[in-house]
């Protein structure tokens, strides 16, 4: 009985949404929503809040946050020269728990809301280096450190 309801309903939901799918054209609203633009780090979609460039500097701050349009770095894109040495002070901004992890280095630091902590990283010789936050990673939570 409680099958035989579960494979009527699956069905009448796999009529409603075929129509549907299969009209193209038009207006999609699925795909590009303005207001939340997304950049790829690595394999990952992440939110974008930005490029800054540390170039010559030896300390930098970079926001972890979060609003309503979602979780971030602020910076996304962190610019630097090859090899350079730099501490970061990353400051939580947001309203929940952050995490500033880059593997390669063993960095994984977690703070909380309204705090900061340094950390000290090395830009690569080429390329980048993605940072991400354990937490929000799946949810698009992630930047680079990136070599011009
Ligand atoms: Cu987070």
């Amino acid at each position: 009985m409680a099958s035989r309801t579960f494979v009527l309903l699956t069905a009448a939901t796999v009529a409603l949404i075929t129509p549907a799918a299969c009209s193209s054209g038009g207006s999609s609203a699925s795909g590009s929503s303005s207001g939340s633009n997304k950049i790829t780090i690595g394999s990952d979609q992440a939110n974008d809040h930005g490029t800054q460039d540390a170039t010559g500097t030896s300390t930098f701050t970079i926001g972890a946050d979060n609003d309503s349009s979602g979780y971030f770095f602020n910076p996304t894109i962190l610019l630097g020269s090859a090899g350079q040495s730099i501490t970061l002070d990353i400051k939580n901004d947001g309203s929940v728990q952050h995490n500033f992890s880059i593997t390669s280095m063993n960095v994984n630091i977690t703070i909380q809301p309204g705090a900061s902590q340094e950390v000290k990283v090395t830009f690569p010789q080429t390329g980048t280096v993605e940072y991400f936050c354990s937490f929000h990673h799946a949810l698009g939570m992630a930047g680079e450190l990136s070599v011009a």
